[in-house]
């Protein structure tokens, strides 16, 4: 079987994975999940007990949860190394730190900002709070992480890999959440526009709109969500 990225939206990370499995090439699937909705619901728990996405279902059906885990899984299956480096390479270990980075303080930053948004009953001190917080925290890793670049097309060389995937899912968050202008970190502006204008993330940005793109050919369709529940879930 072709392995199933479980991908949410509006708006989540998962949507630079999508495009990792586009610049990947092999076969798969994906399960479209509502994660305001339909990704709190019990029966979620099944596929990811935090009720979180992304999630992947292997070609052997085992469920994966966790943006790292799923990208060592990529990277492990990526034998042409079309989105990763031989794992005993420098430029290997500069892939994974720029995609730890990524997926821990730099998206953990927008977590104040996600949290002054749903706040489930008005609370105009603690929004206010939350979004200063927020803001700071995203400028801060934003600083950091313009530090951390040198002059390479994408983040860790001189095409997209899984740690480009990864910035792309996130990095729109800076405009969703008007913290500042993109171009206020030249370096990072750059791999996004390169980024946003590929074809894999072009596909998978519409995907998460909920239109129906022609990709590489790789993508094979979708899969609903109960029938992923029901066949690979936990019981
Ligand atoms: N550590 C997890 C975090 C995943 C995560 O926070 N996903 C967000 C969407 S991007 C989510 O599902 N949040 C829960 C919610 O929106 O209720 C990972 O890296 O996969």
């Amino acid at each position: 079987m072709e392995p199933i990225l479980i991908y949410g939206f509006p708006a989540g990370s998962s949507m630079g994975l999508v495009a990792a499995l586009e610049w990947l090439g092999k076969p798969y699937r994906l399960c479209r999940v509502d994660m305001l909705g339909e990704m709190r619901d019990p029966s979620y728990a099944r596929i990811n007990a935090r009720h979180e996405t992304p999630a992947l279902v292997t070609d052997d059906g085992r469920v994966i949860t966790e943006t790292m885990a799923i990208a060592h899984w990529i990277a492990a299956r990526d034998t042409e190394r079309r989105v990763s480096f031989d794992p005993a390479t420098p430029e290997a270990d500069r892939m994974v730190q720029l995609m730890a980075y990524l997926n821990t303080g730099f998206t953990g930053a927008f977590s104040p900002l996600w949290a002054a948004l749903e706040l489930e009953t008005p609370d105009p001190v603690l929004e206010d709070s939350l979004r200063r917080w927020g803001r700071k925290g995203v400028i801060e890793r934003h600083d950091k992480l313009e530090a951390m670049l040198g002059d390479t097309p994408y983040l860790a060389g001189d095409r997209p890999t899984l740690a480009d995937g990864v910035l792309i899912g996130v990095a729109r968050w800076l405009d969703y959440h008007a913290v500042a202008p993109a171009s206020r970190w030249p370096r990072i502006a750059a791999i996004r526009g390169r980024l946003e204008a590929d074809p894999a993330v072009v596909f998978a940005t519409a995907v998460e709109s909920g239109e129906t793109p022609a990709g590489s050919g790789a993508f094979k369709g979708h899969v609903p969500l109960a029938d992923v529940i029901a066949r690979y879930g936990k019981a």
